[in-house]
């Protein structure tokens, strides 16, 4: 069998420093088995990048760089991916920032990556392309002979037809896509958007195997929502919390990345409704926020961060006294065993996106509860995570009333309420971890174009 290649906009740190949680736990065991590659973006940019992939060897992998001038980069990334897929995918079409030139470089960066990919591959590799900034990897790979199967991985939301035909380039975008020979999505509902967009942009026929047929052709598409290394993070919340003491009052966190698909306001809009509706709470409970900026260069970034420290800081003064503050603001990233005791220490876990691909603190949440006393999970019905989590107690972000009965909910709710809820949610999650994710869609990718999913014992 020949190598699994990872394709990534961001490489995995080359001395395995900053391994923990997320992808490069999910795709170790897969990437050691065979030799394998992972070919990323390099961390710092390039006046004079070279025009081959740097390599570096890991003892458990090779990772393989790839450098870009700082305007490509910044046109590429900040650019094209983030001021047009990101908002548009995320179904923010009034975010989107055309600008010709960022368009250019998305291509450009493609082509080129293509190229330095072309000149290692073997026809009998396999390679996994992650996420909306590669996206026309595949179109380019194929049009340079190269043979081999290639996967891709759609870590944010697929939006339905209509917003999707914001992007101006929209039909390209089908086209790039029908090129893999498998795509992956987070949930139902991102796969039923595939399809029709699929048929209205290249008139793909939805076949009785469950793959699409293009132009003669099959393109395999399937389900397979991510998810985290649930006994690993579990370990490092119960060893963690043995040495710290609990909060003085129960307390609500919430954990994202600064971003507008992440619903922050619309939270803290449901916090401040539940303190004004049952001021009994007030003194009682504290709402911990951890954001850090991410993308600050972006506009709209820009100000979802205004946004929040107004709306934070007006909490405070209206509901807060000498001895009490509402909620607790930190735009610091926190080292991930901070992290998991934070979240088995926290009575509600608030997770209230606009839209998002899975949301996989959702399950960090679950995963760091102690079974004994477990905390509640409030979720947004518009994070991927709902469809396999429904014993949360799920909301619609866009109704701080709605929020505001389920912050009640979750601090009334019995214990024994409690763990049926947890039970339910951590079963699930335990059979459903990381290595089952990768190990899926690597299946599935490895099986011949013409076997449906439902033949593909997963
Ligand atoms: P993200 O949008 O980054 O990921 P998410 O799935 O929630 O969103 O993952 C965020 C990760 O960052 C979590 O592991 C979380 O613990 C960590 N994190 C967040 N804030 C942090 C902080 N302050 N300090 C330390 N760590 C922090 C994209 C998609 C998601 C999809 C993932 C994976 O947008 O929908 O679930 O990819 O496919």
């Amino acid at each position: 069998m020949g190598r699994l290649i990872v394709v990534s906009n961001r490489a995995p740190s080359i001395d395995g420093s900053s391994d923990s949680g997320g992808l490069v736990v999910a795709l170790k065991d897969a990437l050691s088995k065979d030799g394998g590659l992972w070919i990323g973006g390099a961390p710092e940019q390039h006046e004079n990048p070279s025009s081959e992939l740097v390599l570096h060897h890991r003892p458990d992998f090779d990772v393989a760089l790839f450098e870009l001038e700082p305007e490509l980069h910044d046109d590429y990334y900040l650019g094209y991916s983030n001021s047009v897929l990101w908002p548009a995918f995320h179904g923010r079409v009034d975010l989107i920032v055309v600008k010709p030139r960022y368009a250019a470089a998305y291509r450009q960066v493609a082509e080129r990556l293509a190229r330095q990919i072309a000149e290692t591959v073997r026809d009998d590799d396999l390679i996994w392309v992650h996420d909306y900034q590669l996206i026309p990897l595949a179109h380019y790979l194929k049009a340079l002979g190269v043979k081999c199967r290639i996967g891709f991985f759609l870590h944010i939301p697929l939006p339905d037809l209509q917003t999707f035909m914001a992007i101006p380039d929209w039909r390209e975008m089908v086209k790039w896509l029908a090129d893999y020979n498998l795509i992956g999505f987070q949930t139902r509902r991102d796969l039923a958007n595939m399809i029709t967009i699929f048929r209205h942009g290249l008139r793909g026929e939805l076949r009785a195997n469950g793959n699409i047929g293009i132009n003669g052709r099959e393109v395999a598409i399937g389900c397979f929502p991510i998810s985290i290394d649930v006994q690993g993070f579990r370990r490092l919340a119960a060893e963690g919390a043995v040495a710290t003491e609990p909060p003085p009052l129960p307390r609500l966190i919430g954990v994202d990345r600064l971003d507008y698909s992440k619903g922050l306001p619309q939270r803290l809009a449901g916090y401040e409704t539940f303190l004004s509706k049952y001021p009994q709470f007030r003194s009682k409970v504290s709402l911990l926020q951890i954001a850090p900026p991410t993308r600050d260069d972006v506009d709209a970034y820009k100000d979802i961060r205004s946004e929040l420290e107004h709306l934070s800081g007006k909490i405070n003064g209206d509901f807060g006294t000498i001895d009490w503050t509402p909620v607790q603001y930190i735009h610091r990233a926190m080292p991930r065993d901070e992290l998991a005791v934070l979240f088995r220490l926290s009575r509600v876990g608030l997770v209230t996106p606009l839209f998002d691909g899975m949301n996989l603190v959702a399950k960090e949440y679950v995963a760091a509860q102690d079974e004994a006393d477990p905390g509640v999970l409030i979720l947004s019905q518009f994070a991927g995570a709902a469809e396999e989590m429904t014993a949360a107690l799920i909301i619609n972000p866009h109704n701080p009333v709605g929020i505001a009965e389920a912050i009640k909910k979750a601090l009334d709710m019995p214990l024994g309420e409690r763990i049926e809820r947890h039970t339910t949610l951590y079963a699930h999650l335990e059979g459903n971890d990381i290595a089952r994710w990768s190990a899926a869609f690597l299946k599935r990718l490895r099986a011949p174009d013409d076997i449906g999913p439902d033949n593909v014992a997963r």
